[in-house]
């Protein structure tokens, strides 16, 4: 979620592993190729490989079109990336990823789900899905920011913590209450609701409700798949749960998530051999045909045109061949490349004049 402290509790995270008796420092990834202050040093920046001003104005995008492109390109690179965190996977215990705050630009774009499956793939991995506690205390806010995470969580299945950030400013205790009470979720939507009738005129609130109530009931299930903590990035209030939440997450990976995702892995890469083999199979289907056209109609073969394909030289005799003035069809074999050795030579003076070396029409 945009501005709920990502890169603040990543920060948080970084100082509270420094600062344990036995120090962890932890390996940490900028991903997010727009931001201008990190209040750390990451060990491997976006950043340092993508331009994103120039992606901007080189593809002529907005900003969010700008961040999506940037990252798009850097996940070409990915398997270098993940190349330089396995080597320093024996050295650190967490590996953190910071990512850009729009949920379209990584969650829903293919570069983040690669990006999420590489990981996912090599490492025990958790999502922590931030948000901004003092931001989602009203119902209707509140259920769309569940349904994000609802969505990330069927989308990545991953093991997945909500962290409830800026408890400084609010407590998150209404928000474990709602997770937990269906009834207190329904009473909060219709007082909520009541208030909406009087104050705003958008839409038709007895729509809004029972819409809200029909995504609470699908929400009720969802809930039970989640921890929740409540942390302060400011304070560092709640770091202790937080980390609880994660080793619990790393044992639920290894447990349930790691089999399901080799599985989908093997699944994956079988589909892609039978894709492969099969557009081969067209393939030479395709060519035989055409041999096959060309004997009909009485025309030499591949084969036939070409009995030394092995031979290096073949290409080099054809262009000697070339030019004898022969009218055969045949004998005209289309080219990839303009053969500068055949470019007529320039005997007009006024060609020359303007410096082109190249003969004109007309
Ligand atoms: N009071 C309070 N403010 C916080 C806390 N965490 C972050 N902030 C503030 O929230 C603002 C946004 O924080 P960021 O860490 O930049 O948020 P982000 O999610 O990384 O933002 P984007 O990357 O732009 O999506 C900053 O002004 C932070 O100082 C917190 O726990 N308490
Ligand atoms: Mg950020």
């Amino acid at each position: 979620m945009a501005g709920s402290g990502k890169t603040t509790f990543v920060q948080r995270i970084n100082s509270y592993l420094h600062s344990t008796d036995s120090p962890k420092p932890p390996y940490i990834l900028n991903l997010d190729p727009a931001v201008t202050y990190m209040p750390f040093e990451a060990n491997i920046d976006i950043r340092d490989t993508i331009n994103y001003a120039e992606v901007m104005k080189q593809y002529n995008l907005g900003p969010n079109g700008g961040i999506l492109t940037a990252l798009n390109l850097f996940t070409t690179k990915f398997d270098q990336v993940l190349g330089i965190v396995e080597k320093r996977a024996e050295s650190v215990d967490y590996v953190i990823l910071d990512t850009p705050g729009q949920i379209e630009i990584f969650t829903w774009s293919a570069s983040g789900a690669i990006i999420t499956d590489a990981v996912a793939a090599s490492f025990p991995t958790v999502i922590a899905y931030v948000i901004d506690t003092a931001r989602t205390t009203a119902p209707a806010t509140f259920m769309s920011n569940m349904l994000y995470a609802c969505s990330i969580l069927y989308k990545t299945k991953l093991p997945f913590i909500l962290v409830f950030n800026k408890t400084d400013v609010q407590k998150h205790d209404f928000a474990v209450k709602w997770m937990t009470d269906f009834e207190a979720f329904q009473k909060a939507l219709q007082t909520h609701g009541a208030r909406n009738e009087n104050t705003s005129g958008d839409g038709d609130p007895n729509y809004m409700d029972s819409l809200m109530h029909s995504m609470s009931l699908v929400l009720d299930e969802f809930y039970q798949h989640l921890k929740a903590v409540g942390v302060s990035s400011v304070t560092g209030d709640g770091m202790k749960e937080f980390f609880e939440a994660v080793e619990e997450s790393r044992e639920e990976y290894k447990r349930d998530y790691l089999a399901e995702l080799q599985r989908l892995q093997a699944e994956k890469e079988s589909k892609l051999e039978a894709q492969k083999t099969d557009s081969l199979k067209r393939l030479m289907t395709d060519l035989q045909m055409e041999e096959e056209d060309r004997r009909k109609r009485g025309l030499p073969t591949e084969r036939e045109r070409f009995p030394d394909s092995d031979d290096e030289d073949a290409d080099q005799e054809e262009v000697e061949d070339e030019g004898d003035g022969e009218d055969d069809i045949e004998q005209y074999v289309p080219r990839n490349y303009i053969d500068m050795r055949k470019a007529r030579k320039i005997t007009d003076p006024q060609m020359e004049s303007d410096g082109s070396k190249w003969p004109r029409p007309g």
